[in-house]
C-alpha cells in the first residue's frame, strides 16, 4: 500500500545560501523511520515547507531537487502569513497545545483561529486530493491536522484514512472546554485508524466520545476501541512511539565519543551529572524542576559539591508571550539557585539556552549519572528514551514524571515522580544520586531492553499492521454481498 504522509511541517528546511536556494532534511526519529517506507513504497510527504521566502515556481524547484536527492517525493501546502499566525500560532499553539496538556487556563479561545484552521484544512485537502491515487493510505500526523479527515471524507475521497496523535488526549472535563469540541470529535471519527501514544489517551478519547456523542456505538477490546459512526468504523488503539535505539547507542559508543567523555569527566571532576534536555515549553515543567533541585540542595547538604544539574533548554515558539515569560522565569530561578548555593569551584546549575549539536548531546546523555525528565504532561517524551539508549555503560538512573506517556512503558524501572511534588522530586533526586551501582545497572538494563525492542520501527509496523487489518475487513465487507 502506498502511503501519503501528511504533517503540518515538511521534513525539509529551505534556505538561501550565497544567493542560491538550498534544501536539507530536518533530522529526527520520525523522519528516519518513515523515509525507508516512503522510498520503498513510492509514497509522498505533504506539508507546509516552513516560513521560507521561496514562493511559487522557485519553491517547487527547490522541493523537486530535494525529492530527487532524498529518493522520495514531497509536496508543499503554502500558507499565507496570516494563516500561519492564526492557524499555527493561534489555533495550534494557543488553544490545542495547552488544552491537550491539561493547561486550559493558558488557552486563548479566539474564534478567528478556528475560522483560519478550517481554511488551512481545505488547503491541505486540496494538495492531498491532487496527489492521492486509489488505494493510497493517507496517514495524517498530529494535533494540528485532526480535522483533515473530516474535510477529506466530505469531499468523497475513498482512500483509507489514518491518524496519529503525538500529544496527549485530555479527559472529558478538560476537552469539553473546547468551543468546537463536537466538530473535532466527529472529525476524528472519520479516520479508520487512530493511534494514541498511551492507553491513558485512548481511554480519555473513548470517554469523550461516550460523553459528548452518546449515539456513537463503541466496542472495547483489550487492545483497541471500535466506534461505529455514520456507517464508518473507526479503530482506536495505543501505539507508543519509539526511537532508533541502535542509532543512538552506536552513536554514543563511537571512538570520538570515548574521547569526548574523558574530556567531560575531567571537567566535572567526579561530580554526578543530572541532565535535563527540553524544548522551552511550559509543559516540560522547568520551573517546578528547578524548585525541586533547589529544595534538594536545601534539604540534603550532602549533595553540595557532589552534583551538577546540566539543563539544556532549546529555544522554541519565541513569538508566543507565554514562552517569553517562561524563559525569564527559568533564568531567574537558575540565577537564584546559583547565587544561593555556589561555592568556589562548584556551580550547581549549568544552564544552556541554545540548540546543542547532536554529537555533543549524545556525549552528555552518555555522561549523565541521572536523566531528569519531569514534564507536567507529555505525549511520550523521547528524551528519556534517548538518554537510556546512550547509557552504554549502563550506570545511569532515570527519574521520570508519571505524566509522561513513556511512564506506561518505563515507569517500573525508573524513579517515578509527580512533577508538581517539589519535596517528592527533591527526594527522588537524592535517591537517584545515592542509588547503589548494582541497582542502577539492573534497572538501566531493563529500560534499555524495552527501548531497544519497542523502537520506532516496531511502532511503525504495529500501526501499519492495524491499518492493514482494517483495510482487509473493509474489503471483505464490500465484497462479501457480491460474492454471494
Ligand atoms: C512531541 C510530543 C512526543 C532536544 N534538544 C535538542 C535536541 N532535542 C531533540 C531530542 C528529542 C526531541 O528534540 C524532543 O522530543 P520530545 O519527545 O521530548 O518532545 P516534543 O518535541 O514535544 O515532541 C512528545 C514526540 O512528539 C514524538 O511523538 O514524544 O511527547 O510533545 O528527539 O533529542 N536535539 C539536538 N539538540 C538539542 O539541543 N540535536
Amino acid at each position: 500500500m502506498r502511503t501519503l504522509f501528511v504533517s503540518n511541517r515538511l521534513p525539509v528546511i529551505v534556505e538561501k545560501k550565497a544567493g542560491v536556494w538550498t534544501s536539507h532534511t530536518s533530522s529526527g526519529g520520525l523522519v528516519t523511520a518513515l523515509v525507508p517506507l516512503l522510498k520503498r513504497g513510492g509514497g509522498m510527504w505533504i506539508g507546509w515547507p516552513g516560513p521560507s521566502e521561496a514562493q511559487g515556481a522557485e519553491l517547487e524547484g527547490v522541493l523537486e531537487q530535494f525529492s530527487e536527492q532524498q529518493g522520495y517525493r514531497v509536496a508543499a501546502v503554502p500558507l499565507s502569513t496570516q494563516d500561519y499566525q492564526r492557524f499555527y500560532q493561534g489555533y495550534c499553539n494557543e488553544i490545542l497545545w495547552p488544552l491537550f496538556h491539561d493547561l486550559q487556563s493558558l488557552c486563548n479561545f479566539n474564534p478567528d483561529y478556528w475560522t483560519s484552521a478550517q481554511k488551512v484544512e481545505q488547503a491541505f485537502a486540496d494538495v492531498v486530493e491532487a496527489h492521492a491515487q486509489p488505494g493510497d493510505l493517507i496517514w495524517v500526523q498530529d494535533y494540528q491536522l485532526m480535522g483533515l479527515g473530516r474535510v477529506l471524507a466530505s469531499r468523497g475521497l475513498q482512500n483509507p484514512l489514518a491518524f496519529f496523535l503525538h500529544i496527549p488526549f485530555p479527559p472529558p472535563d478538560i476537552f469539553m472546554k473546547l468551543p468546537w469540541r463536537l466538530d473535532v470529535l466527529r472529525g476524528l471519527l472519520q479516520y479508520e485508524v487512530i493511534g494514541f501514544q498511551t492507553r491513558r489517551d485512548l481511554a480519555n478519547f473513548a470517554d469523550c466520545v461516550h460523553k459528548l456523542l452518546p449515539e456513537v456505538e463503541r466496542r472495547r477490546n483489550p487492545e483497541e476501541v471500535r466506534f461505529e459512526y455514520e456507517g464508518r468504523t473507526c479503530a482506536a488503539g495505543a501505539f507508543p512511539i519509539g526511537i532508533d535505539f541502535e542509532e543512538f547507542a552506536e552513536g554514543a559508543a563511537s571512538p570520538e565519543q570515548d574521547a569526548r567523555l574523558e574530556e567531560l569527566k575531567a571537567i566535572y571532576m567526579g561530580r554526578q551529572i543530572i541532565l535535563g534536555v527540553d524544548r522551552l515549553d511550559y509543559t516540560k515543567g522547568l520551573p517546578y524542576r528547578l524548585r525541586a533541585f533547589a529544595r534538594a540542595l536545601e534539604k540534603y547538604p550532602e549533595l553540595h559539591g557532589r552534583v551538577t544539574l546540566l539543563q539544556v533548554v532549546v529555544p522554541s515558539r519565541e513569538a508566543v508571550p507565554q514562552y517569553q515569560k517562561l524563559k525569564a522565569e527559568v533564568e531567574q530561578l537558575v540565577a537564584q539557585i546559583n547565587g544561593r548555593f555556589t561555592q568556589p569551584g562548584w556551580v550547581p546549575v549549568h544552564h544552556l539556552f541554545r540548540h546543542v549539536e547532536r554529537t555533543e548531546l549524545l556525549a552528555w546523555y552518555r555522561l549523565a549519572d541521572v536523566g531528569l525528565v519531569t514534564p507536567l504532561k507529555d505525549g511520550m517524551n523521547l528524551v528519556c528514551k534517548e538518554y537510556c539508549a546512550c547509557q552504554v555503560e549502563g550506570n545511569g538512573v532515570l527519574v521520570l514524571s508519571e505524566f509522561a506517556g513513556a511512564s506506561e512503558q518505563l515507569g517500573k524501572w525508573a524513579v517515578e515522580v509527580n512533577p508538581y511534588d517539589i519535596d517528592g522530586v527533591a527526594a527522588a533526586i537524592r535517591e537517584a544520586v545515592l542509588m547503589p551501582p548494582e541497582t542502577r545497572r539492573i534497572a538501566m538494563e531493563r529500560l534499555r531492553a524495552n527501548i531497544r525492542e519497542e523502537n520506532v520501527y516496531w511502532w511503525l509496523e504495529q500501526f501499519l499492521a492495524e491499518c492493514r487489518v482494517i483495510q482487509e475487513e473493509r474489503t471483505e465487507r464490500f465484497t462479501t454481498p457480491l460474492a454471494r
